[in-house]
């Protein structure tokens, strides 16, 4: 018998080419003689697309008959990264896909490296959002993920003069082949205008919303595929265009380019990521943007409850919606909004079914990055919304009264508007009042939400509180970034761990093994050769990988200190100059991250890495012990090249700013040691890991509230510190700017001054640490044993395990395992 196997779903190497070789030539239109590396990429990607949408329909078909109850997740951010390599990975055809490439003349990895990634998100924010889709999908929970298709994600980076400068990301220029745009389920928000008080056709007296301006959303929707399940959940993006109706209104009025104005505007709301990250500003486009998105969404899960025929009454029931932060926060309102105005449900029902659909996420305990709309502004755009939230804000009162009788101070901290001066809507606490859970991303941060920045929420809700400590996935980060690791790790102890993380733990029986720790010594060597040969090729920097890789790479902000890092170089720097004969344990100290482009100091910091980089790696007095390297355009297919090479990882905040960090958990993931505060997660990577096997430093957040309160003097530990002393000089002196003092300046300033961020408190213990990090480095076998135990006690941190506990804890979702068929 002769089986062909079917052109789009066939898995053998020979149906792969053949599928690849037809693809090329009808969907990019080219020979192989004349196809660009893209076209080869493009003829790929909709080879993998073609083998995956079986299982997209099946699961949306399925999910729809059964009418699931689902997880929205609401989130303004979504950092995606490359999606040719992840979907290879989760659908198990990598191998096969690599020989067909090879039989071709055609390098995979050549090609995986063509995709540009979908950067639409900041940092660790955004990122989550995209680990806990694939944790969702590999759980097999029926889930949407909602947000934004923003036409220029975040920033290119380039380095200038040592410089950052930004560049445009036009991520979509060359076509982008994983999103299916779905026109049919449109929806119109509105915006604007002003609300009247009419009777409708009974008579009855109700609000009318009259807006001025109306924008059309259309939704594009992309795969998520679980990891070897046959689930395939979707990620709904919403783009804003213009309603048909203002074309037609051109013709009409003769208006011509006033339409095609407004046609601008309304495009503009999906046009770009605001780039900030930890930081709130209170610009109107940002707040079109989230009213936008979670109008569409709202309207979209209404459409669904109505096409499986699910009452609206029973929304709670169909659908929990996750609030990423506060960005979706407007939900809230918008949600009573459409229960109230448009589908005429009381008030007490509407709020019910509200209080009970909702979760929120807190992300951040920077007061900086609280989001707060001023009034004027909030309700210029919003009119009926604004009337909502005092509605809601007056009956919450009279719950606070009730709770806590003549406590008018109370009262005052805990309304949704701030009116201490100029008035603004809370938005967290707007969140915390319309949700039935409050989480924090890791137990400390939890703890400082319930002690300090929602205080008088948690006295007036605490069942309300819970903790999610953070996840990483590990088929992105481990699987598909590190497969060195994963061939050995699978040599070992099988793969169960990409689904069962915990089974990491099998690791520790071969921790006394030499030859075992032989094979994962030779294995980081390997991994930092490919690391310096790309370092080689992009800066022209020559580094020592028998140095130990030393690692910052997250998004710039004084509080997560970067410029402390600098001051560990520069004390290195100093003694290698005091005694260029000083026996020091060789380092290569390498850089990633961005600034947001209006962040000055975050900027300087980075020009401060690039000046003390051009002296240090030049100084023959070095003799190459040290280097440091900025590496530019940090972003998530840069990130998966570069965690599985550390040795060191910086984790380094000051103690109770960082809420979790993720970054910390995909670094010992991949077998790095981790120097770090008691911060966010690493708390608890220090626990499951060992005190003894993670490098401890720093004020712990009671002794940084403590010394806040007596008085800090970062001058005195200057004054104190010969060595912190030197090193602040360099910086001053001018020694790193061409002997100009001015430059680093306002760095200088911020430390001496006020040092909000208490570097100069911290300096001697990261020092010290430092260390004890460096003899550590020279007995290589105990640092290849603590390596080991790293990974084989890293199971807690895979976001399956956070996804599982969102799921029984209060999103009270099954598994639907999912069917194939035609
Ligand atoms: C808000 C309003 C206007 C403009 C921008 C913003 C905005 C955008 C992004 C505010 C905050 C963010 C991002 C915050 C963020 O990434 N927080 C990080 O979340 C991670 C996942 O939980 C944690 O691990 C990090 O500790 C936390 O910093």
């Amino acid at each position: 018998e002769v089986r062909v196997e079917d052109d789009r779903t066939g898995l053998s190497v020979e149906t792969l080419k053949r599928a690849f070789a037809d693809n090329l030539f009808y969907i990019q239109g080219k020979f192989p003689q004349i196809a660009s590396k893209n076209d080869f990429y493009m003829a790929l990607a909709y080879t993998v697309r073609d083998r995956l949408l079986r299982r997209w329909l099946n699961t949306a078909e399925t999910y729809s008959r059964n009418a699931s109850r689902t997880v929205a997740y609401l989130s303004a951010e979504f950092l995606m990264g490359p999606q040719l390599g992840n979907n290879l990975i989760n659908l198990g055809i990598y191998d096969q896909v690599n020989q067909a490439m090879q039989e071709l003349g055609l390098d995979l990895r050549e090609l995986l490296e063509e995709e540009e990634e979908p950067g639409l998100g900041n940092g660790g924010l955004g990122r989550l959002a995209a680990c806990y889709l694939d944790s969702l999908a590999t759980l097999e929970i029926p889930s949407l993920g909602y947000g934004i298709r923003y036409e220029f994600g975040i920033f290119d980076q380039d380095i200038k003069d040592g410089w950052q400068v930004e560049i445009t990301d036009k991520w979509l220029s060359a076509g982008n082949p994983w999103e299916l745009p779905r026109p049919e389920w449109s929806v119109e928000v509105k915006l604007g205008g002003h609300t009247e008080k009419r009777a409708d056709e009974h008579g009855n007296f109700k609000i009318y919303w009259v807006p001025n301006q109306v924008v059309k959303g259309i939704p594009y929707d992309t795969p998520i595929l679980g990891y070897k399940t046959n689930t395939a959940n979707t990620l709904r993006l919403w783009k804003a265009e213009a309603v048909e109706s203002f074309d037609f209104y051109a013709f009409d009025s003769g208006d011509y380019l006033g339409a095609v104005h407004q046609k601008t505007v309304s495009e503009n709301i999906s046009k770009v990521l605001y780039p900030n990250d930890n930081s709130a500003q209170g610009k109107e486009l940002r707040l079109a943007q989230q009213i936008f998105f979670v109008s569409c969404s709202l309207k979209d899960m209404m459409r669904i409850m109505e096409q499986q025929k699910v009452p609206l009454e029973q929304f709670p029931e169909k659908f929990v919606i996750q609030l990423n932060d506060t960005h979706p926060s407007v939900a809230i309102p918008e949600l009573m909004r459409l229960l109230v105005d448009e589908y005429d449900m009381p008030w007490e029902k509407a709020w019910g079914i509200t209080k009970q659909s909702f979760a929120y996420t807190n992300h951040t305990l920077l007061p900086e990055a609280l989001e707060r709309w001023p009034i004027g502004l909030f309700g210029k755009m919003l009119p009926r919304h604004l009337e909502i939230i005092y509605e809601i804000n007056k009956r919450f009162l009279d719950e606070v009264r009730m709770k806590f009788p003549d406590d008018t101070d109370r009262l005052r901290r805990m309304s949704l508007i701030d009116e201490s001066g100029e008035r603004y809507v809370r938005m967290a606490f707007l969140a915390c009042v319309g949700s039935y859970s409050i989480n924090g991303v890791a137990a400390l941060h939890t703890e400082l939400l319930k002690k300090d920045v929602l205080h008088d929420f948690y006295e007036m809700y605490p069942e309300k509180f819970n903790n999610k400590t953070n996840g990483v996935t590990p088929r992105r980060f481990m699987v598909l970034s590190n497969p060195r690791l994963c061939r050995l790790l699978n040599s070992k102890i099988g793969d169960e761990w990409i689904k069962n993380l915990y089974e990491l733990k099998k690791l520790e029986a071969f921790v006394e093994d030499p030859e075992f720790r032989r094979q994962w010594r030779e294995m980081k060597l390997e991994i930092k050769q490919d690391v310096a040969d790309y370092i080689k090729k992009t800066t022209d920097i020559d580094v020592n990988v028998n140095s130990m890789f030393d690692i910052q790479a997250k998004r710039f902000h004084e509080y997560k200190r970067q410029h402390l890092n600098v001051l560990h170089i520069i004390t290195l720097y100093n003694r290698i100059k005091a005694n260029p004969d000083i026996d020091i344990t060789p380092r290569t100290f390498l850089f990633g991250g961005k600034a947001a482009p209006g962040y000055y100091i975050a900027k300087l910091i980075i020009k401060l890495i690039n000046s003390v980089g051009d002296i240090v790696n030049r100084d023959p007095d070095v003799r190459d012990r040290l280097k440091v390297v900025f590496l530019k355009d940090f972003n998530v297919k840069f990130a998966q090249r570069i965690y599985p090479s550390a040795d060191l990882s910086e984790q380094i905040s000051t103690a109770g700013k960082e809420a979790s960090g993720t970054g910390n958990m995909k670094f010992a993931l991949n077998g790095a040691i981790t120097i770090g505060t008691l911060d966010g997660a690493n708390v608890e990577i220090r626990e499951e890991v060992g005190a003894e096997n993670f490098f401890l430093f720093g004020l712990t957040t009671e002794e940084v509230y403590a010394l806040k309160k007596e008085g800090y003097q970062p001058w005195e530990y200057y004054q104190k510190d010969p060595e912190l002393k030197l090193a602040i000089d360099r910086i001053a002196s001018g020694f790193f700017s061409h002997g100009d003092p001015k430059l680093f300046k306002p760095l200088v300033d911020h430390l001496l001054g006020n040092d909000q961020y208490m570097l100069l408190a911290d300096y001697r213990s990261y020092i010290d640490t430092q260390d004890r990090v460096s003899e550590a480095y020279r007995d290589i076998d105990r640092w290849v044993r603590m390596s080991i135990l790293n990974v084989a006690r890293m199971g807690k941190f895979s976001s399956d395990r956070s996804i599982r506990d969102y799921c029984e804890d209060f999103w009270k979702v099954q598994p639907v395992n999912i069917e194939l068929k035609e």
